[in-house]
């Protein structure tokens, strides 16, 4: 019977009953525990929070699961030599699309200016259609993929751009170092859903936030280091960057008195895009799991190298 150990406390209690259920569902007989010898251990359930480190004693270990989908606080840790799988999740899905579609149209449509209209003002100023707006998405994952399809379902133009070249019916995809000059240029909203790596700290730099139309929105449910954040303040100071929705920062939360709090054109969400929901996350640990014993190959591998 392999050994689970759920190695994130603090998050016990939303997953105590759904774990157990899910692992009897996928047909999976094994011991879930909260500690264990680590030498007895065969597979790691994984967050931020947990306090495990060294990954060293857990020498039995087949795969170490993560509940998150950025795994850059993980990635790196050299004692780590076991299989990493990071969540995938259609629940998180479904919440990014949600967040994303929310926020976009909050800015295409215009709507603070009808919530918040102190004095009254009978102005019919008439949104451009969706067709019309050009929105682009950096990262084609599983996240960005979703989003990207479901902004072309309502007609807006979207560009998307990737590390590797990607085919997708109604987006223009584009990649690589030379296509994100192209993918930005002339944005009027840039939704950024890339990993945190070496490679994507500072996408959004002095240099590439004067590519989009002027008085573009900038929505960040990705990772906060993707954006050169002084860069990004003097933008909007500017007015060439209208707005930005941010949900994720270098640190979090994001502390009192940061320039963002206070900014009249920013917007902070604390984290909640897109949360791992215990019902469905559970299925997805359980069904690598059963794979994983009945010799399948392990679902959403990280790629060490790549660092995602
Ligand atoms: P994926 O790994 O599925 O997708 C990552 C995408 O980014 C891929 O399209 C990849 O390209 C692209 N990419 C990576 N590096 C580069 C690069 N150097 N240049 C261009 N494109 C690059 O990740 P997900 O879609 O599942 O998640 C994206 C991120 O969203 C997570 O890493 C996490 O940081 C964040 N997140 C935030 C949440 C929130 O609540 N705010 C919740 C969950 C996730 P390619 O396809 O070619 O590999
Ligand atoms: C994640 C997140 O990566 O919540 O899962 O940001």
């Amino acid at each position: 019977m392999p050994k689970i150990l759920f190695a994130a406390p603090d998050l016990w209690d939303e997953y105590r009953d759904a774990l157990p259920l899910a692992l009897h569902q996928a047909g999976v007989v094994a011991d879930l525990v909260l500690e264990a010898d680590p030498e007895t251990v065969d597979y790691i359930i994984y967050a931020p929070s947990a306090p495990l480190q060294d990954f060293t004693p857990y020498t039995r270990t087949k795969a170490v699961l993560s509940l998150w989908a950025g795994v850059e606080r993980i990635v790196g840790n050299a004692t780590l030599t076991q299989p990493l799988c990071r969540m995938v999740d259609p629940s998180l899905t479904e919440g990014m699309v949600e967040w994303v579609v929310g926020h976009t149209l909050r800015h295409h449509l215009g709507m603070d200016a009808h919530i918040v209209n102190p004095a009254h003002r009978w102005e019919q100023i008439v949104p451009p259609l969706a067709r019309e707006r050009p929105v682009t998405v950096l990262g084609l994952g599983e996240l960005g993929r979703a989003c990207a399809q479901v902004l072309a379902a309502l007609n807006f133009a979207v560009t998307g751009w990737s590390r590797t070249p990607k085919t997708l019916a109604g987006i223009r995809c584009l990649s690589g170092e030379g296509g994100l000059r192209q993918a930005l240029t002339g944005a009027q909203i840039v939704v950024t859903l890339l990993p945190r790596t070496t490679q994507t700290e500072n996408t959004l730099n002095a240099e590439t936030l004067a590519l989009p139309a002027r008085g573009a929105v900038v929505l960040n449910p990705g990772r906060g280091a993707l954006i050169d954040d002084a860069a990004l303040l003097a933008a909007l100071d500017t007015g060439q960057i209208g707005h930005a929705t941010l949900d994720v920062f270098r640190v979090e939360p994001l502390f009192a008195g940061h320039p963002y709090w206070q900014h009249p054109r920013v917007t902070v969400t604390p984290h909640i895009a897109a949360d791992t929901r215990a019902s469905s996350a559970a299925r997805v640990i359980a069904e690598n799991v059963r794979r994983h014993e009945a010799g399948e190959a392990l679902l959403h591998l990280v790629d060490r190298a790549r660092g995602y």
